[in-house]
């Protein structure tokens, strides 16, 4: 190019993993199908339907327990280098316990599995997205300590039966959506509300739980089969709104109430939970009347065994927020979690804004977040496991939204790269329209379209799916890129 100054196009480097990720709930229908037990979705959608928008469930779903195959196809149209998605506890284990396991269970997720490496899509498996047996529940469920063994059980289950082909292991999908929105409020099942204990006594058993799972898998299976183990959070930003300190002190106990509970006692150098938060909730204990703090503390024994129990950070990133101080959060009971955080947080009018009302598009906000997540806790290895965008069912395949979403996504990722951020792999959040909990079937996520309306649950890529497609294939962003129809191929 003579006389003319060419840029050097960014690019992903060959061995980034780029897929899609799903959940068993949101996408495999066969609620009761061939033996398989009931978990609290399939109790709580059955017997309070109205919790649901449109009063929908995922009892079918996209129905991948039948179309499997359609969807290993849908990854080869992309053209991925892995398939993130999770194992329903009560397909495998009916009541949840590892006295009794359902062969069909085990059968469909060989099936799904040998599929996907037929055609070299590396699965990625998680353990548990939300689909808690319900007999378990009946225990107490994350609130009973021996939770972490019945986890052990199950965990032992999978290795045995698809550690030989999957060689990376996700614990848990998201603990602050398990604690808080399913123990401290209502928001998800199994809707507890116990708002001054429930996240916390979640949070101590899961992270329990996270490793015990993770050192039965280093003790007793990584030697033979290779693979890694690690656990996936949630993790938004959240900065401070002004330069004022009372915001960054606002923030920081944002930040650990949101991930730094579950994140800091696995990653931290010192383990247990983080200090400021900690000391905030046994001060408002004491203030309220508790003989104890309401956040029960870690042993020194338990923070040993919780610590580095993890071969790389999953993190879960859709979006930003901006925090500044408050005396206690006027939207939320007192006592909870929101108002132990002496904050209030909101998103920039000017960021583009979705379908689903916490989710706009913030700038760089994936940068941000891995950065601060990389001084924090001695550089990991992060993949990214879930990002994406909703935009209303009805709407037609043309989601530009969605494919500047993406594109803003991938050069967040490529700043993180040059700045020698340990980034591994990216899954899209979703490969197909799933049972968007709260929301049923309102909101949508998928690269593909899924009209739920047809018995077949027939499946249609959106515009944005050959985007993505052309960015894996390319690994990097062209923007001038414009797929000339929508007709979707193998290449
Ligand atoms: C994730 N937030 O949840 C879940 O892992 C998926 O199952 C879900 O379908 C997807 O995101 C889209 O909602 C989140 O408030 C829930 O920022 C809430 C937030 C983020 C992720």
């Amino acid at each position: 190019c003579y006389g003319s100054v060419v840029r050097q196009q960014r690019r992903f480097p060959d061995d980034f993993l780029f897929g899609t990720a799903t959940a068993s709930y949101q996408i495999e229908g066969g609620w009761d199908a061939d033996g398989k037990g009931e978990s609290i979705w399939d109790y709580m959608v059955h017997n309070n339907p109205s919790v649901i928008r449109g009063e929908t469930n995922g009892d079918v779903a996209g129905d991948t327990y039948n179309n499997y195959k359609r969807d290993v196809e849908m990854m080869r149209e992309l053209g991925l280098d892995a398939y993130r998605f999770s194992m329903a506890w009560s397909r495998i284990l009916p009541t949840g316990m590892a006295n009794e396991v359902n062969p069909a269970g085990i059968e469909f997720y060989n099936n799904y599995i040998n599929e996907m490496l037929k055609y070299n899509i590396q699965p990625l498996v998680t353990l548990y997205h939300w689909d808690l047996p319900q007999k378990l529940q009946e225990l107490g469920g994350f609130a009973n300590p021996l939770f972490s063994d019945w986890f052990e059980d199950y965990a032992r289950v999978v290795y045995e039966n698809f550690g030989d082909r999957v060689k990376m292991f996700i614990t848990f999908n998201e603990p602050r959506e398990i604690c808080y929105e399913g123990y401290g409020a209502a928001t998800k099942a199994p809707r507890l509300n116990s708002t001054a204990v429930g996240t916390y006594l979640c949070a101590k058993n899961l992270v329990i739980a996270h490793a015990k799972a993770y050192r039965l898998y280093d003790k007793e299976f990584r030697e033979k089969q290779g693979g890694q183990c690690g656990i996936t959070i949630s993790v938004n930003w959240f900065g401070p709104a002004t330069d004022a300190p009372e915001d960054e002190v606002a923030a920081e106990l944002r930040r650990q109430g949101e991930w730094g509970l579950y994140a800091h006692p696995i990653f931290s150098a010192e383990g247990g939970f983080p200090k400021e938060l900690s000391d905030k909730i046994a001060e408002k204990s004491a203030e309220q009347g508790y003989a104890r703090s309401r956040l029960p503390e870690f042993t020194e024994e338990e923070k040993e065994f919780v610590r580095g129990t993890s071969d790389f950070f999953g993190v879960n990133h859709y979006t930003a927020f901006m925090v500044t101080a408050a005396n206690g959060n006027a939207n939320y009971p007192v006592p909870s979690l929101p108002d132990d955080m002496d904050n209030i947080s909101f998103a920039d009018d000017d960021w583009l804004k979705s379908a689903s009302v916490w989710l706009t598009l913030a700038p760089n906000s994936i940068y941000k977040a891995l950065s601060h997540l990389r001084t924090l806790y001695n550089d990991p290895i992060f993949y990214l496991t879930e990002n994406g965008w909703s935009t209303l069912e009805g709407r037609d395949l043309i989601d530009d939204d969605r494919i500047e979403y993406y594109r803003a996504s991938m050069e967040s990722m490529l700043n993180c790269l040059d700045d020698g951020i340990k980034l591994k792999g990216y899954m899209a959040w979703s490969l197909l329209d799933n049972f968007e909990w709260m929301e049923g079937y309102i909101e949508r996520f998928g690269l593909y379209e899924v009209d739920f309306e047809d018995p077949a649950r027939k499946r249609t890529p959106r515009k944005s799916a050959f985007v993505y497609k052309h960015i894996i294939k390319n690994r990097y962003v062209d923007y001038e890129y414009e797929p000339e129809s929508l007709t979707m191929t193998i290449d």
